[in-house]
């Protein structure tokens, strides 16, 4: 074959080049495929780059027609390469965007929030009532001595709660506190008459069973000025039951009881609605010992005191019928408590 021949062969495949790789690209279902199209056809050893290699064997009055040839095939691959790229950029975009549409109608995932421990929850309504009556809180550590805990209290030195089996001991004979009156011993070490005073907390005792926890929650008061008596202490009582139970009828009654640290000491009782009498609560007028013991003048100054147990007061108020509930940690029991006052 002359190289004329060869040459005009050559220029006839163009069309059919042109042909062929339009359509490949035509169906090219990605960028990548694309890509590889545009090395087949006019990469450096491209089919339509060899075509244009062959310039060398061409005539040179011919040369010109052979290069426009050649090249406007490459201009019309080209044209079509960079269509069907834009169309699948488009493709590209509209499928990532298809994918990252928000339905803004939909409806919200919820917020959960977390919520108090029905003693929590209780200790709250107590410390409401007890600051909207003038009362300040106290705050002190859990592990006492004995003079804070027993000694101060006017506990005699024989006296049972102080038993080893009644009462924890740290190795070096401190005590796990067994009610938080020692902490109005130490709020009137820092403060003078009057003291007006709630003091709550954990407070530990050996004893296990199904009404009670070897730590539980109190809450104890203490009035002293001149002058408080018995009417102040039922005045005070009775006001303070009436709204933590939201009962402004609630019958209680004061029973004659014991305690070293009260004389008159007594026991409240508040009538159920099923109409029986439940012990709530003890107190008393502070016992004249104490008063000394916290360097206030028992001839110039009285106060009342009292206690109760945060624990027992939460089963009352939110119908728990097993103290333990309180104590374990369930979900579905602590959950109940969402949104309660
Ligand atoms: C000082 C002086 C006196 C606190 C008081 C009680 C009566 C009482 C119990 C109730 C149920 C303990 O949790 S319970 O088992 N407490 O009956 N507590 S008077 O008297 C004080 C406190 C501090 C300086």
């Amino acid at each position: 074959m002359s190289e004329t021949q060869s040459y005009t062969v050559v220029l006839e495949q163009l069309p059919l080049i042109l042909v062929k790789s339009v359509q490949e690209v035509s169906v090219a279902a990605s960028l990548h495929e694309l890509e590889q199209l545009k090395a087949k056809y006019i990469g450096k050893s491209g089919e339509i780059s060899l075509i244009m290699q062959q310039l060398r064997i061409v005539p040179v009055d011919q040369k010109k027609e052979f290069g426009a040839a050649v090249n406007k095939t490459k201009a019309q691959f080209e044209e079509a390469w960079i269509d069907k790229k834009d169309q699948l950029l488009e493709q590209e975009l509209s499928v990532k965007l298809a994918a990252e549409n928000i339905d803004v109608t939909l409806a919200g995932r919820g917020n959960p929030s977390g919520s108090l421990h029905p003693i929590s929850l209780s200790l709250q309504r107590m410390l409401n009532i007890f600051k909207q009556l003038g009362f300040d809180v106290a705050d002190g550590p859990e592990i006492e001595t004995d003079y804070y805990n027993f000694l101060a209290l006017n506990f005699p030195h024989n006296h049972p709660s102080r038993a080893m089996q009644d009462t924890f001991y740290t190795q070096n004979r401190n005590i796990l506190r067994t009610h938080t009156s020692p902490l109005q011993i130490r709020f009137a070490e820092t403060n003078q008459p009057p003291l007006k005073v709630i003091a709550p907390g954990r407070v530990y005792r050996i004893d296990m069973d199904a009404t009670h926890s070897p730590m539980f929650h109190q809450l104890e008061g203490l009035w002293v000025d001149k002058n408080i008596s018995l009417a102040n202490l039922k005045g005070v009582l009775i006001e303070f039951l009436r709204r933590f139970f939201d009962n402004s009828s609630l019958q209680v009654r004061f029973r004659a009881s014991f305690f070293p640290f009260t004389e008159p000491s007594a026991e409240i009782d508040i009538m159920s609605e099923e109409g029986k009498w439940l012990e709530v609560a003890g107190c008393g007028m502070v016992h004249p010992n104490v008063l000394s013991n916290m360097k206030i003048n028992p001839e110039i100054y009285s106060g009342f005191a009292f206690g109760l147990g945060i624990d027992r007061f939460t089963m009352l108020r939110y119908g728990i019928n097993d103290l333990r509930l309180m104590f374990e940690n369930d979900m579905d029991f602590l959950t109940q408590f969402t949104g309660v006052k």
